[in-house]
C-alpha cells in the first residue's frame, strides 16, 4: 500500500504547477527593458518595436504601474509589414525530462487598445513556437521558419479602453522540444497606416507547464485513488 501511495505521489508531482509568471521573465512588463530587435537570450523581449509605458491615452496597466505599447511592424519607426511581434524565448532544458514524458505548454496574456475610430486595428494574436537546437542559433532563423509545432490564437478586442481583453494558446510539446518562441502581436488588421496603431497594449504575459499523463498511467491514478478511498474507508 505505501509503495501504491508513493507511486501516487509521484504521478501527482508530474502535473507541474507554477505561478503565473514561472517561465516567462517580466511577463507584467513592471520592470524596464528596450524591447526591439530580434531576442537572442531567453527572457528578453524583443522583435519588432515597442515600449514599455505608464498609464497613458485613457488606458491604465492591467496589473502593476506599467504596459506593454506596440509601435512598429519593424524594429525601427515606420514599419512596413502588417503585425507588431514581441517575442520572448523560453528555455525548456530545465524541463527536458518532463517534456520527453509528455507536457503541454500553455500561454495566456491580456491586450487592450484605445477606442479611436473606423480605421482603428482591432486584432491581436498570441502564438507558440517549439524548437530543438541550441537557443542562440535561433537568432539566426526567422521567426516563422519551420517550427517543430505551432499554436496560435487571434482575439478582435473591443473598442472599450476600460477592459482588458484576454487570449490563450496552448501547445503540446514534441519530445525533442529545447526552446519556444513565445510571440504577442497586435495586427493591422482593418488599415495597414502610418502611425502604425491608435494605442494597442498588452499585460500579464504568462505561460506552464503540464504534464500530459499516458492513458495508462491515467487509468493507474485513477485506480489508486480508488484503493485510496477503500483504504481510508476501512481504518474509519
Ligand atoms: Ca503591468
Ligand atoms: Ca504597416
Ligand atoms: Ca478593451
Ligand atoms: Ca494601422
Amino acid at each position: 500500500m505505501k509503495a501504491l501511495v508513493t507511486a501516487i505521489s509521484s504521478i501527482a508531482a508530474l502535473t507541474l504547477s507554477a505561478p503565473a509568471f514561472a517561465l516567462v521573465a517580466n511577463g507584467d512588463f513592471e520592470t524596464a527593458e528596450a524591447v526591439s530587435g530580434v531576442p537572442t537570450t531567453a527572457g528578453d523581449w524583443g522583435q519588432d518595436l515597442a515600449t514599455i509605458v505608464a498609464a497613458e491615452n485613457g488606458i491604465s496597466p492591467f496589473s502593476g504601474s506599467r504596459m506593454l505599447r506596440f509601435d512598429s511592424t519593424s524594429s525601427t519607426l515606420p514599419g512596413s509589414g502588417l503585425g507588431s511581434d514581441v517575442t520572448q524565448l523560453i528555455d525548456l532544458t530545465p524541463d527536458a525530462a518532463a517534456i520527453a514524458a509528455g507536457a503541454t505548454l500553455s500561454a495566456a496574456a491580456f491586450f487592450n487598445r484605445v477606442t479611436g475610430d473606423s480605421n482603428t486595428d482591432t486584432e491581436f494574436n498570441i502564438a507558440l513556437r517549439a524548437y530543438h537546437g541550441v537557443l542562440a542559433s535561433f537568432a539566426d532563423a526567422s521567426f516563422s521558419s519551420s517550427p517543430l509545432a505551432l499554436s496560435s490564437n487571434a482575439l478582435f478586442s473591443d473598442g472599450n479602453p476600460a477592459t482588458w481583453e484576454t487570449l490563450g494558446t496552448s501547445l503540446d510539446l514534441p519530445v525533442n522540444t529545447t526552446f519556444v518562441a513565445l510571440t504577442i502581436t497586435a495586427r493591422e488588421n482593418v488599415l495597414n497606416s502610418t502611425p502604425e496603431f491608435d494605442g494597442h497594449y498588452a499585460d500579464n504575459v504568462s505561460a506552464s507547464l503540464a504534464a500530459v499523463p499516458e492513458p495508462e498511467t491515467y487509468a493507474l491514478f485513477l485506480a489508486g485513488l480508488g484503493l485510496v478511498a477503500l483504504a481510508r474507508r476501512h481504518r474509519s
